[in-house]
């Protein structure tokens, strides 16, 4: 289906860093439709919920807080198209900048685990509740992109 759908985030550190233009138009430039977009400053309670499955380990405490500092929003969007849950993963690069590939969005911009740049949801059931999680029906914008037949052959 080409109507799968992700989640994803530009984390605090690229929003500062002017990166929001550079990682979002990766995914307009590989064809993906873009159907939510929003600027947040995310409250403690809604990282949490986001990070809830990483409840238990060492590092939470400090994710959260970074997440919900305040310093810097994140930029929230939901892409569509054909096999963007684990496309999405591969264009991101593995968790540990370090460790991702020239070429993906982390292996391109930043050295720090705790300060990789983006965020996208890392399954079907992922995204299944990140989505709501982060955004109402309404916001989630449902248009025809006529460019995806000069996409989708
Ligand atoms: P990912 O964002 O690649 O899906 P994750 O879901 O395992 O990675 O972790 C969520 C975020 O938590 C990750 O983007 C950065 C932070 N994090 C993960 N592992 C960490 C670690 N060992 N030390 C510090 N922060 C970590
Ligand atoms: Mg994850």
């Amino acid at each position: 289906t080409n109507q799968e759908r992700s989640f994803f985030m530009v984390k605090p550190d690229a929003v500062q860093r002017g990166l929001v233009s550079e990682i979002i138009g990766r995914f307009e430039k590989r064809g993906y439709k873009i159907v939510a977009m929003k600027m947040v400053t995310p409250s403690r309670e809604l990282i949490e919920a986001h990070y809830d499955d990483l409840r238990s380990r060492p590092f939470f405490e400090g994710l959260c807080k970074y997440m919900s500092s305040g310093e810097a929003p994140v930029v929230a969007f939901v892409v569509e198209g054909k096999g963007i849950i684990k496309v999405g993963r591969d264009m991101i690069g593995v968790t540990d900048p370090l460790k991702s590939a020239p070429g993906t969005i982390r292996g391109d911009t930043g050295v720090s685990i705790g300060m990789n740049s983006i965020h996208g949801s890392d399954g079907v059931e992922g995204a299944a509740s990140e989505i709501p999680l982060w955004f109402s029906q309404d916001e989630i914008a449902n248009w025809n992109k006529t460019a995806d037949k000069w996409i989708y052959e």
